[in-house]
């Protein structure tokens, strides 16, 4: 059975009380179960790979609060072109060689114009002929843009609900909530996977962090890769000032996460360098079993390669090999 048509079996009309009340416990009491749960379903000592490439950076016409690349804010991010394809094979082959599994190909657009689309198609198809999973993020999708990705051989498409949906407002202004489900529909109609998580440490409360949780785990089916970053905070932008999230706090949230989609790869996302090593080690224990890998995010840092290989090292933490590569007895 494919992940796919597995997760479909997973709908649990999860409550935001339901998940309040995983925050509510005992800390070690939610870590042992995570971990029960995550060894129930996955390998607990393999993290999925994945390298992220900014192939369109900044100029966004959106007004997100966390984001670098709003032309709405004052940040340092300079506006560029899309990338040349070549370039972005180039990157692909590097995080081959460095031992990624999935290439993750983002753009700073509301939403691709159908010109836009035919590069990014191109990109996809040379990525995917690498052997590579393929995975990109461009906004929000027209209909028939997603069926477009897929028969260029896109795998994934990242579209995060980002926090609640009654603290959406207090973040983005320029599209809705409802507009971001929409997209998730047509990606999932196009036969895609779903790449789909938020941030935490924006200001929301538990409850808040709770009701994103809730929504990602009423997605039926699941997303089969629930990214969870922690606000990285950027000058310029209006969350430059905010308040730390405590980082149990965050590691609670990856644990509940884990337990509310025991299917889904959990990825620790953003923020994973300022964690330090510590909790990062919390976050596995809590069932987190996906990276960004690569010293670059999309415009902010993320651990030097070495720096993960000696966490790797001290945790007994493996690289997961990939399905199909397992299937072709590569393994
Ligand atoms: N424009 C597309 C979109 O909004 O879906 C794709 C790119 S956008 C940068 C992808 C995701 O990165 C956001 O949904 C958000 O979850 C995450 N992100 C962006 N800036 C961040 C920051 N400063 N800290 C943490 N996560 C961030
Ligand atoms: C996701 O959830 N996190 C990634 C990816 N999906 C596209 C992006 C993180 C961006 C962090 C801020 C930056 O580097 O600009
Ligand atoms: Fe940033 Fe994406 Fe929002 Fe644009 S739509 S401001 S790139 S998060």
């Amino acid at each position: 059975m494919n992940d796919l048509a597995d997760n479909t079996q997973l709908q649990q009309g999860r409550t935001v009380d339901s998940v309040l009340a995983l925050f509510a416990l005992p800390f070690n009491d939610l870590l042992f179960r995570a971990q029960t749960v995550h060894r129930a379903h996955f390998d607990p000592n393999a993290v999925q790979l994945s390298t992220l490439l900014s192939i369109k950076t900044g100029g966004c016409s959106e007004d997100c609060g966390y984001c670098s690349q709003s032309a709405r804010h004052g940040t340092d991010v300079e506006k560029e072109r899309l990338l040349d394809v070549a370039k972005v094979v180039e990157a692909a082959e590097a995080a081959k060689a460095g031992g990624a599994t999935r290439f993750c190909m983002g753009a700073a657009w509301r939403g691709p114009k159908d010109k836009d689309l035919e590069p990014v198609l191109d990109m996809v198809r040379q990525v995917k002929a690498l052997g590579l999973e393929t995975c990109v993020t461009l906004g929000m999708l027209k209909a028939g843009q997603a069926e477009r990705l897929k028969a260029a051989g896109l795998d994934y498409y990242n579209h995060n609900l980002d926090t609640s949906p009654e603290f959406y407002g207090q973040v983005v202004t320029t599209h809705s909530y409802q507009d971001r489900l929409d997209t998730l529909q047509e990606v999932r109609h196009a036969g895609l996977a779903v790449c789909c998580g938020g941030i935490v440490g924006m200001g929301e409360s538990r409850r808040e962090r709770a009701g994103l949780i809730a929504q990602l785990a009423n997605l039926s089916p699941q997303p089969e890769s629930v990214p969870i970053n922690m606000l990285v905070k950027v000058g310029g932008t209006p969350m430059q000032d905010e308040n730390d999230l405590d980082p149990l706090e965050f590691v609670r949230t990856i644990a509940i996460a884990r337990i509310a989609m025991p299917k889904s790869h959990v990825r620790l996302s953003a923020g994973r360098r300022e964690l330090g090593e510590g909790v990062q080690a919390l976050c596995f224990l809590a069932g987190a079993n996906s990276i960004f890998y690569g010293d670059k995010l999309l415009t902010t840092g993320n651990p030097e390669v070495e720096a993960d290989q000696r966490l790797f090292a001290k945790l007994g933490l493996k690289p997961e090999v990939h399905a199909e590569r397992r299937c072709a007895g590569h393994d």
